[in-house]
C-alpha cells in the first residue's frame, strides 16, 4: 500500500484529468481507453474522452473522461483512473478486474466511446493509445462497440453551430441598430481549435457581429505569447493584436472552453446581473446563483452579495466542482476568474420555453446562447456579446461596474507538492503546521489583503495567489508568501 501511494503521486488525476510532458503520455492513454469503455459499460451509455491540455504548452498533453451528461467523472472513478494509470504493467489485468468486481459491470453490456483531440502534434498519436485501449479491452469481452471520434472539441457538430448563430442572430433582433464599433470584436484564437470555429461562425455572422481573428493557427505555437492564460496571468495582450482604446477583445484558451474579455474579467457578475433583471421582468421567482472559487477577486464578490444581492458559492478550483455547485440552482452562473465557465439551468425551468413576452422571449434566446455543458469559449463569447448588445453597454462601462482589488499569482516549485493540504474550499492550509499561521501573520501586515496557497491540480507546482488595495502590497504579499511556502 505504501509503495501504491509513492508511486500514485507520480500520476494523479488532478483538477482536469492527467497532464504533463505529451511524451509521458503514451501508457496513460490507453489506460483511459479500457476505463472509459469500463465506464461505458457500466452506465450503459456514451462516455467522452477528451485528449488536451488545454492552455498548458504546447508540449504538454493531457487526458479527461467526460460522463454520461457531459460532467467529469465521479471521485470514485477518478480514483480508479488514478489506480489504473499508475499500476505496473504486470498489474493491469489485475487492476482492471478490480474496478469490474467492485463496479459490478457487465462485460457482455455493449460501450460506447468518443474521443476528441486538440490541435496539439501529440494529440494525433495519444488520441490513437486510447482507441487502441477501447479495442484491447473490446476484443476481449463480448459486447458489442460503437466508436466515435471527434476530431475537435466543442461543438464540433454544424448543426450545434448553426443553432448559435440563430440565437445570436434572434438576440440581435431586439436591438439593430449598433454602431461597426460596437459590433468590432477582436478575437485571439491561441493558435487552438478556437481559431478554427470562429473562422468557420464569422461568414454567418458578417452583419451581427464584425470579428477579427488573430493566432488563427497559421503560424504560431498553441498557447505561446497569447491565449486566456496568457493574458490573465502575464496582464498582457497577446502577440499579434493591435488594440486601440474602448475596443472589445477576447481570448480563448487552446481546446476553446475558456475565455477572457480584457480589461475585465468580471464575466460572471456581467451575465448574472443582466439574467436577474430579465427574471425580474419576466416575473419569474427563479433563484439564481453564482459560484465562484477563491481565486475570484474579493471584490466581485462583494459587489454581488452587498449590491446584486445575488447568492455567491465558493468551491474548490477545477469546472467539476463549480459545475456541481450550480446545478443546485435554478439557474447557477459559474466563472473561473481564468475564464472557465458557464451557465446551467435545472431542467424544471422548462416554462422559460412557454412564456412568450417580451423578457421571457429574451430570456429564452439568450438561454440558447448558453452551452450547457462543462465550458464552451465560442458560446460564451456570443452570451457576453448578447449582453453587451441588449443593455448598449461598452467594454469601459462593463468594467466600470466594480473594481478589481489588485492581485497577483505565482508558481512556487518545491520538493513535493501534495504536503499542502486545503480546507474550506482551498482558502485555508491544513498542513504543514504553521503554513497558515505565517500566511495569517503575512496578510495582516497589508490592508484589505487576503492570500492563499494551492498545491497545483494540472502542473507540478504550489500556487500562490494574493490581493490587497495597491498592486505593489499585493505583489509583496505574494512574494512574501511564496518564500513560506518554499
Ligand atoms: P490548477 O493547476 O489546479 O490550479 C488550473 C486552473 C483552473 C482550471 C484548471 C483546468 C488557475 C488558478 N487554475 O488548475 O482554474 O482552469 O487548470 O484547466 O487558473
Ligand atoms: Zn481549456
Amino acid at each position: 500500500m505504501a509503495q501504491f501511494e509513492e508511486v500514485s503521486q507520480k500520476s494523479a488525476y488532478g483538477t482536469a484529468g492527467f497532464r504533463t510532458n505529451s511524451k509521458q503520455l503514451d501508457h496513460v492513454m490507453f489506460r483511459m481507453g479500457l476505463l472509459a469503455t469500463l465506464r461505458s459499460k457500466k452506465t450503459k451509455a456514451t462516455i467522452g474522452v477528451m485528449v488536451t491540455a488545454s492552455h498548458n504548452p504546447e508540449e504538454d498533453n493531457g487526458v479527461k473522461l467526460v460522463d454520461t451528461m457531459g460532467e467529469m467523472v465521479t471521485p470514485a472513478w477518478e480514483g480508479y483512473a488514478t489506480q489504473l494509470a499508475n499500476t505496473e504493467q504486470e498489474g493491469l489485468l489485475t487492476a482492471l478486474k478490480d474496478v469490474i468486481d467492485r463496479e459490478a459491470i457487465s462485460m457482455a453490456q455493449e460501450a460506447s466511446v468518443f474521443v476528441s483531440k486538440d490541435t496539439r502534434p501529440s494529440s494525433e498519436s495519444l488520441s490513437q493509445a486510447v482507441l487502441d485501449g477501447v479495442h484491447a479491452l473490446e476484443s476481449h469481452s463480448k459486447g458489442a462497440l460503437t466508436l466515435g471520434f471527434n476530431y475537435t472539441l466543442i461543438f464540433d457538430c454544424w448543426f450545434e453551430l448553426q443553432k448559435l448563430v440563430s440565437s445570436y442572430k434572434q438576440v440581435y433582433s431586439f436591438v439593430p441598430n449598433r454602431t461597426d464599433d460596437q459590433k468590432a470584436l477582436l478575437v485571439d484564437g491561441a493558435n487552438g481549435i478556437g481559431a478554427l470555429k470562429v473562422c468557420e461562425m464569422e461568414t454567418y455572422l458578417k452583419k451581427e457581429l464584425q470579428l477579427s481573428l488573430f493566432n488563427d493557427g497559421s503560424s504560431g505555437k498553441l498557447n505561446h505569447l497569447c491565449g486566456a492564460d496568457y493574458v490573465k496571468v502575464q496582464q498582457k495582450g497577446p502577440i499579434g493584436v493591435e488594440m486601440s482604446a474602448g475596443e472589445r477583445c477576447c481570448s480563448c484558451d487552446g481546446d476553446a472552453d475558456r475565455i477572457v474579455y480584457y480589461y475585465c474579467d468580471s464575466i460572471a457578475t456581467l451575465i448574472s446581473t443582466y439574467l436577474k433583471e430579465l427574471l425580474t421582468q419576466a416575473g419569474l421567482d427563479l433563484q439564481i446563483a453564482v459560484v465562484q472559487t477563491a481565486y475570484a477577486n474579493g471584490s466581485s464578490t462583494r459587489y454581488l452579495e452587498d449590491t446584486m444581492k445575488v447568492i455567491v458559492r465558493c468551491t474548490e478550483t477545477g469546472v467539476k466542482h463549480l459545475h456541481h455547485a450550480a446545478q443546485e440552482f435554478d439557474i447557477g452562473v459559474y466563472f473561473e476568474a481564468n475564464g472557465h465557465g458557464t451557465v446551467s439551468r435545472k431542467p424544471t425551468c422548462t416554462y422559460l420555453h412557454t412564456n412568450l413576452e417580451n423578457a421571457a422571449l429574451l430570456l429564452q434566446n439568450t438561454v440558447n446562447l448558453i452551452n450547457q455543458t462543462v465550458g464552451d469559449a465560442i458560446s460564451d463569447m456570443l452570451l457576453i456579446e448578447a449582453v453587451l448588445t441588449i443593455r448598449g453597454m461598452t467594454v469601459k462601462q462593463w468594467d466600470a461596474i466594480y473594481t478589481d482589488l489588485p492581485n497577483r499569482q505565482l508558481k512556487v516549485k518545491v520538493a513535493d507538492r501534495s504536503v499542502i493540504g486545503t480546507t474550506n474550499a482551498e482558502r485555508r492550509t491544513v498542513s504543514p503546521a504553521g503554513l497558515q499561521e505565517a500566511i495569517d501573520s503575512l496578510v495582516n501586515k497589508h490592508r484589505q489583503a487576503r492570500s492563499f496557497v494551492r498545491p497545483s491540480g494540472t502542473e507540478d507546482v504550489v500556487r500562490v495567489y494574493a490581493e490587497a488595495d495597491t498592486q505593489e502590497s499585493a505583489d509583496a504579499l505574494a512574494h512574501e508568501v511564496s518564500l513560506a511556502v518554499y
